[in-house]
């Protein structure tokens, strides 16, 4: 997969449309295009990532940026209060669809546990 092929890449390069609610240098955010819950909204970092099976160590100051902007956007829409989820789906087994690093910002409603 290279950057001209990853929907993800193309999104945050703006060549794909999104609703995006966030943007910095290295990071961006927009809603997901299928939302399972009231707020549904993806996290990614700008450089292709694979997955977060790919991080390392070096990576700590992106992580941290992302969980950050998470919660800044968990209070932006109202849920911080009663509670969110923010997953990362590695692989086919946990049915990661897009092969580019992505937090799923989940909330506006109760989420089961666990997952199915
Ligand atoms: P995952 O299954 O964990 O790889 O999540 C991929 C998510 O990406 C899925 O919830 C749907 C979302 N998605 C797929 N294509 C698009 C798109 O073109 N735009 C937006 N906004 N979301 C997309």
């Amino acid at each position: 997969m290279t950057e001209g092929d990853c929907l993800f890449c193309r999104i945050a390069a703006g060549d794909v449309p999104s609703d995006r609610v966030h943007e910095d240098d290295l990071v961006v955010a927009f809603r997901d295009i299928s939302p399972v819950a009231p707020t549904h909204i993806l996290l990614i970092p700008r450089r292709h990532i694979a997955s977060a099976a790919e991080l390392v160590e070096a990576d700590g100051a992106l992580i941290g940026r992302l969980v950050a902007v998470a919660g800044e956007l968990a209070r932006q829409e109202g849920i911080a209060e009663g509670g969110f989820r923010v997953v990362t789906n590695v692989g086919a087994d946990a049915g990661q669809s897009v092969a580019h690093l992505h937090l799923h910002l989940l909330g506006g409603r109760r989420l089961s546990w666990p997952p199915g």
